[in-house]
């Protein structure tokens, strides 16, 4: 029984605090959430984030930063493993996390590009990712049986495209069956849909619509 006073900082949008959000939803630990302004970092936030970065996880008057090293803190401590028990088949699992991180900066690039070119060359970088994905998923509905923090590391990925899709049809998923299926799946997992607040959508959108970037004109 742990005694401990979790709490998250985290920011609204920021796909890697969902990582830890929904560990700890999965591993029904209860846990604070506290919010801060990326573009005007407080200096608490700043004492606890060596890097500035969220997610940062509170553990009474300690401090974890980086959400990999947060979700390695989770299994070990706390119940119901979401890594698999074979030291291969997890450290498979952790690479496809960090594969996840490598598709979440390509997803920022995107968003990013300034000119319809540029938008084009990060569109055709992300794309084969979700091949190399079609390509190892199995029969679903998850990643690789249970559902996994790999799970957990691409439902905040998907949640980009549920937005893009409103604002033009960028084919960067198409023609993926299995992705898709997962990608649904993910959706209707309560922990993966809960991470974030209801405000989300209409959040990103305004986020997006002010990056000065080649969606940005897309979405005016
Ligand atoms: N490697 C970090 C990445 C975290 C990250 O990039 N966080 C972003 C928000 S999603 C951030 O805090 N950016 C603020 C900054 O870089 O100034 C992790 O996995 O925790």
């Amino acid at each position: 029984m742990h005694t401990q006073a979790l709490t998250l900082v985290s920011h609204h949008l920021c796909p890697y605090v969902q990582r830890a959000a929904i560990s700890l939803a999965e591993k029904a630990v209860p846990f604070e959430r506290v919010h801060v302004d990326l573009a005007d970092k407080p200096a608490w936030f700043l004492d606890l984030s060596p890097l500035g970065k969220t997610p940062v996880l509170r553990v009474d008057d300690r401090a974890i930063f980086e959400s990999a090293v947060i979700l390695e803190y989770l299994e070990e401590t706390r119940p119901h493993p979401l890594h698999p028990a074979d030291p291969l088949r997890r450290a498979e699992h952790r690479a496809w996390i960090e594969f996840g991180s490598a598709v979440l900066n390509d997803i920022a690039g995107l968003y990013s590009a300034k000119d319809e070119t540029a938008f084009a060359a990060k569109a055709e970088a992300l794309a084969p990712k979700f091949t190399r994905l079609e390509g190892h998923l199995g029969d679903g509905p998850w990643f690789d049986g249970a559902f996994s923090l790999v799970d957990a590391a691409f439902g905040p990925v998907f949640r980009y495209f549920d937005v893009f899709d409103r604002i033009d049809d960028f084919a960067i998923l198409a023609g993926r069956p299995k992705v898709a299926a997962w990608r649904q799946a993910l959706a209707t997992r309560p922990s993966i849909a809960q991470a974030v607040g209801a405000d989300y959508e209409a959040r990103l959108e305004r986020f997006l619509a002010q990056r000065n970037s080649h969606l940005s004109t897309l979405i005016r």
